[in-house]
């Protein structure tokens, strides 16, 4: 065995973000750049000497080499055995599902998530830990100091990996297993979900649905899980052929990017059900018939449901959402009599609570949504979830929101995103919003007046860590609120996010465009944190 220790440099910007190491393909394929994060991830780990690991990405641009060098850097590190996913792919929530039930040391999921992909795309390598979901902020601090030490990676010279064979085959010391991507995932789907009942409403001939895996990891699963297990129709599964470049779109599933998916589900007879998932497969977004959910309500519509889907029929322990995802489940829990986490925003935040049962639901306004099955959010999942309501209530996916807010009240939200803002004006922007925050209260902005404002700081109820300045919230005497924070998976400049929320009681008010709704909170964003002239920018580029 040829195992080789080769000098490297520290680089000294691989702290990792909201959701692991993201930076463009390019800065990925700057000698030792891959190889000495995974040393550092090595390295951090108590032990990973005849250990098990799982590997696989979504597919993008420079999945297939970056898995050849971690494969070797394992081997040469003592692992006893990779499961890696075949051709390389494995989605985000499936590579938690093969982390917790095959009990290993933990997983590497490579993946950029939403962010574009392709040679001028990005690409990104996160580190999953054995409970299935992403390192705390502890083990990827961890990580990121030993980076910026690093002196020296270990690497087996070996011949490639086939990875489009399924079996093992040895490395060096070490098994390599290829995996089928799909049969574990779709096992775990099938013991949480009614799927006699959803094959019978999805072949029944009156229910229509079309899910846009967006040439994204997702196409194989639902293929395999939709069309091939519950029999929808063939084709019901569109860009299901996972692409590096993902067809040269943008596998963000929000009315923006998934427009593909929007112009069937808002044209001519439409079908009843649509969604679309992202470059990992762990978000989703549900549409009805000319009908948009946003993913604060389907969190609690999904709450709301549960008992009526056999792997939560015995009820939810609590439910958790991001701080800046609106407060909708927030009132079913309070209806159900069980607690509502608020947590920064990151799947990580997560993890604890899930362990702990103190949460069985979990979801961002980001488009993702989750729960115990896993230690991800899922997006397929949330899919099944909705198929096994509507399958069960019969009615339309717009009447199984009308009627949701009828009963708890609307929270209209919104949230907006400047993208590509120079870092030091949106660092300033943030600056100053914070500087004034002592001032904001009891304020009057129209007919809103300030009740609070501060820089959300979460401690974690079950380790007690503490995570600092996640966001700035303004909130309002009404219950409204604004969030201002800057994304962590950006590669470009900054991004800022504003999101904004308020609450509606009264049903004969249920029917404004978000965004007129929210008229007025968009106003007072502006004024209180003078995003146009920090920006420079008169309109988001992205509304969601
Ligand atoms: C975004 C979302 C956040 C999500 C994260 C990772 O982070 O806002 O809710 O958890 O992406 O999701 P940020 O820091 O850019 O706002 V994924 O699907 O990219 O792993
Ligand atoms: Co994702």
């Amino acid at each position: 065995m040829n195992i080789q220790t080769i000098s490297t440099q520290p680089f000294t910007d691989q702290k990792p973000g909201t959701s692991g190491l993201r930076k463009q393909v390019t800065a990925f394929q700057k000698p030792h750049y891959l190889e000495n994060f995974v040393q550092s991830i090595f390295d951090s780990l108590e032990e990973v000497q005849g250990q098990t690991l799982v590997l696989g990405g979504d597919g993008r641009y420079y999945n297939r080499q970056a898995i050849q060098i971690i494969l070797k850097i394992a081997a040469a590190n003592g692992v006893k055995r990779v499961k890696v996913g075949h051709q390389g792919i494995l989605s985000t929530p499936a590579t938690s599902c093969v982390i917790r039930k095959y009990h290993t040391l933990g997983g590497i999921v490579l993946s950029a998530s939403h962010n574009p992909g392709g040679p001028e795309g990005d690409f990104g390598i996160k580190y999953n830990i054995s409970n299935g979901g992403p390192a705390p902020e502890k083990v990827t601090e961890a990580i990121y100091s030993r980076s910026k030490q690093i002196d020296r990676y270990l690497i087996l010279e070996a011949p490639d990996v086939d990875l489009d064979r399924l079996g093992e085959s040895q490395l060096g010391d070490m098994t390599v297993e290829v995996i089928d991507s799909v049969a574990d995932y779709a096992q775990l789907m099938e013991s949480l979900f009614d799927f006699e009942r959803i094959q019978q409403f999805l072949t029944s001939g009156e229910f229509h649905l079309c899910v846009d895996a967006m040439h994204a990891v997702t196409g194989p699963y639902a293929q395999a899980i939709l069309e091939q297990r519950l029999g929808a129709a063939a084709g019901s599964v569109i860009n299901g052929q996972p692409l590096e470049d993902f067809g040269g779109g943008h596998p963000d599933p929000n009315l923006v990017y998934a427009h593909e998916l929007v112009e069937i589900l808002f044209g001519e007879n439409p079908p009843d059900f649509g969604a679309a998932s992202d470059g990992d497969g762990d978000r989703n977004m549900i549409l009805g018939r000319n009908f948009f959910v946003t993913p604060s309500d389907s969190l609690a519509v999904l709450a709301a449901n549960a008992k009526l889907v056999p792997g939560y029929k015995s009820g939810l322990s609590g439910v958790a959402r991001s701080m800046p995802t609106s407060q909708a489940a927030d009132r079913v829990a309070a209806q159900l009599g069980i607690e509502c986490y608020e947590t920064p925003t990151g799947w990580k935040f997560f993890g604890n609570l899930l362990d702990a049962d103190k949460a069985t639901l979990c979801g961002e306004e980001s488009f993702g949504t989750g729960s115990n099955h896993v230690r991800e959010k899922d997006g397929l999942w949330a899919v099944l979830f909705w198929l096994n309501i509507l399958a069960v209530r019969q009615q339309s996916v717009e009447e199984i929101v009308r009627e949701h807010w009828q009963t708890y009240g609307r929270n209209y939200y919104s949230r907006h995103d400047y993208e590509g803002v120079e870092s030091d004006r949106a660092n300033a922007l943030m600056e100053e919003l914070r500087a004034s925050m002592p001032t904001l209260s009891g304020k009057q902005f129209g007919a809103y007046q300030v009740e609070y404002s501060d820089d959300f700081s979460y401690s974690d109820p079950v380790d007690g860590s503490i995570s600092q300045n996640q966001g700035i919230r303004v909130g309002f005497t009404d219950g409204s609120r604004i969030v201002f924070r800057l994304s962590g998976t950006g590669t470009q400049g900054a991004t800022l996010r504003v999101y904004l929320e308020s609450y509606e009681p009264d049903a004969a008010k249920h029917n404004y465009d978000p965004q007129e709704a929210l008229a007025d909170l968009i106003k007072i964003a502006d004024q209180v944190a003078q995003i146009r002239s920090y920006t420079g920018m008169a309109q988001p580029t992205i509304i969601t």
